[in-house]
This record gives C-alpha cells, sequence and structure tokens, in this order.
C-alpha cells in the first residue's frame, strides 16, 4: 500500500478508535499493516501475555485485539469489567482447537496427582482448569521451579514445545498430544541446505517447531526473545523459524539485515500454511472497521474467568519475582 493510502487509514482508525472509546492491541503474528496502525495510533503490538496486560494498564471501555480468539478471551480474563472484541470470531488457533475441554478433563482425571500447566494457546475453559498458564518466555523457568518442588506434571497442547521443556529440565511431564499448524511445516532438510548456502547467518526457532529444526538454531524463544535476537545479532543474515508477521518488527529493527523465512517447502511438505497463520490473516483494515458489534465481542462466564484468572496470576507473579530475582543476579 501506499504512503498516502497509509495515512488516509491511519486517520480512519483514529477516529474510529476515538468515536468508540477503543484501543486497537495486536500480536506480532498479524499482518504489517494493522500492526502499524496499532502503533501509529498508541496501541500495543506484543505477544498474548503483554497484550492482556497492556489491556489493564488502559482507560478506554473498548480494547480491540487484533490477534486469534485466545488472546481475545485472554484480554478479558485480564480485564472482565471492559468489553473486548476480536476482528473475526472463526479466528481460531490449531493448538486450542485441539484442546478441548471434556476431553482434556478426561486425561487429566487419569493423573490426579499430576499438575496441570497448560500453554497460553488455549480456551478460557482450558484455562480455568488447569492449576498454571504459562506463555513460552516463562515455560522453562516455571516447570523447573514445580520440580524443585517434587511436583509432575501434565503439559498441553504443544508437544514440541512440550519436548523441548523436557529436554532442557528433564522434568517428568506427560504430553498433551498437539501441535501448530505453522511451526509444524519446516522442513530438516531444506534448513540445512539454506544455512549451507548463506554461510554467515544466524537461526532463530520458536519452540513450537520439531526437535530437528531446533536442533539447528541459534536462539531458540519466545517471539519477544526471537524479535530482540534478531536485533543484537552480528550476522548480517537471520533465518527466522515462527510466524511471517513477526518479520515487520525485525526489518523494523535492523533494516540493514537480510531475513530469510525458514524453509516449509521441499521434500514430504504438503504446506498447508506455508508459514503463515490463516487464522492471524483473518485480521484486516475492513474488519477493524466493523468490529464493534455483538458479534465480535468476547463473552465468557464469571467463574471460568475467575478460575482462568487465578491460573494466569499465578504466572505473572511467578514471573515478576523471576525476573526481579535475575535482574539483581545479573
Ligand atoms: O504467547 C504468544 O504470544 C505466542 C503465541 C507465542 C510467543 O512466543 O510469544
Amino acid at each position: 500500500m501506499n504512503e498516502s493510502n497509509y495515512k488516509r487509514r491511519l486517520e480512519e482508525v483514529k477516529k474510529f478508535l476515538n468515536v468508540n472509546d477503543a484501543k486497537l492491541i495486536s500480536h506480532y503474528y498479524v499482518d504489517s499493516e494493522i500492526q502499524r496502525l496499532t502503533e501509529d495510533t498508541g496501541g500495543c503490538v506484543a505477544d498474548s501475555l503483554q497484550m492482556a496486560k497492556f489491556g489493564t494498564e488502559q482507560t478506554e471501555k473498548n480494547l480491540i485485539i487484533a490477534g486469534v480468539r485466545f488472546m481475545g478471551e485472554t484480554a478479558k480474563i485480564l480485564n472482565p469489567e471492559k468489553k473486548i472484541y476480536v476482528l473475526d470470531k472463526d479466528a481460531t488457533c490449531s493448538l486450542d482447537d485441539s484442546c478441548g475441554v471434556d476431553d482434556f478433563k478426561n486425561f487429566c482425571d487419569k493423573y490426579p496427582d499430576r499438575d496441570i500447566v497448560v500453554y497460553a494457546n488455549t480456551s478460557a475453559e482450558v484455562k480455568a482448569m488447569s492449576d498454571w498458564v504459562v506463555t513460552s518466555s516463562i515455560a522453562i523457568p516455571l516447570v523447573e521451579n514445580l520440580a524443585s518442588r517434587g511436583k509432575k506434571i501434565i503439559w498441553a497442547p504443544d508437544k514440541y514445545l512440550g519436548s523441548y521443556i523436557q529436554d532442557q529440565t528433564g522434568v517428568d511431564m506427560i504430553m498433551w498430544d498437539g501441535a501448530c499448524i505453522v511451526h509444524e511445516e519446516y522442513k530438516t532438510i531444506e534448513l540445512k541446505k539454506l544455512i549451507q548456502e548463506l554461510g554467515d547467518c544466524e537461526v532463530l526457532v520458536h519452540p513450537e517447531s520439531p526437535r530437528s529444526i531446533i536442533q539447528l538454531a541459534d536462539v531458540v524463544g519466545s517471539t519477544t526473545k526471537l524479535i530482540n535476537a534478531s536485533k543484537i545479532s552480528k550476522s548480517k543474515n537471520i533465518i527466522v523459524a515462527t510466524e511471517k508477521g513477526i518479520f515487520y518488527q525485525m526489518k523494523k529493527l535492523s533494516p540493514e539485515k537480510n531475513f530469510f523465512e525458514a524453509p516449509t517447502e521441499g521434500e514430504g511438505a504438503t504446506c498447508k500454511s506455508c508459514g503463515r497463520c490463516p487464522w492471524m490473516h483473518l485480521n484486516t483494515f475492513d474488519k477493524l472497521m466493523n468490529v464493534i458489534n455483538q458479534n465480535n465481542e468476547i463473552h465468557l462466564d464469571e467463574k471460568t474467568v475467575a478460575h482462568a484468572k487465578k491460573s494466569i496470576n499465578r504466572m505473572i507473579e511467578f514471573e515478576d519475582k523471576y525476573y526481579q530475582k535475575n535482574k539483581r543476579a545479573s
């Protein structure tokens, strides 16, 4: 889109947010136009937890979430007094979808002596059933802490992130069998070829990727960690194995570097997503301008909100203490 069209859209969005007493909050994985509109209207582009935390600091009555449904639900759990809207209620997540609440309850009932730890990419109902919610940025220290207190764990829904945590910590974990359709598609042989072709390069991998991809990484971590790593990297060429929307932030921070998508094509490829989450892609300007209606508002019952909030707040308290302690130690 050319600059004058962008400026026209920006003015429209500013007016729309003002009239509706709303703030726009977006995930790193949505299209660059929506990320840019978010930043230019004083909103926040971040990972799912930071998005929800940012919402708690806003005075507007309405929060508009550009991302997928579980992100809108997390915003509602932490901001129950506000109205929360998502651009498209069909914007789901394969991890969330893989973990239905009844099936998950039956699974957990088989292991009553274990703490239930679930990833942020789950429904509000699954979060409400859990003892702990974690994001990829805090999963390893939190699981290590539980294990140091003699806890055994049920982990859901991402089997690859679960295996990565287990490889790093050696903790006893029973895994749910879910996967992200974007990260699952990265191809090991093709990635090795690209690394060889480029020579001087750094490989940044999100831990929702399969183990054979993680083994080729220079840095493994959450979206926020990968963005920081791309900024401080000394390499001119950066290969990234996570959703393509993240390139907008990386290129903004390091316009002089070359960014490459980790390959999703090659031997054995079906390429259902080709590195692009089909649901993140549903967040468009037109939907944003029509978002304030009953259909797009997130509604959760009070009991679910209360239980899910407990599990999320436990993580936030742990995270705050963990980072304070590590800052003191460094
Ligand atoms: O929690 C998030 O925002 C996701 C989906 C990934 C991450 O690593 O930040």
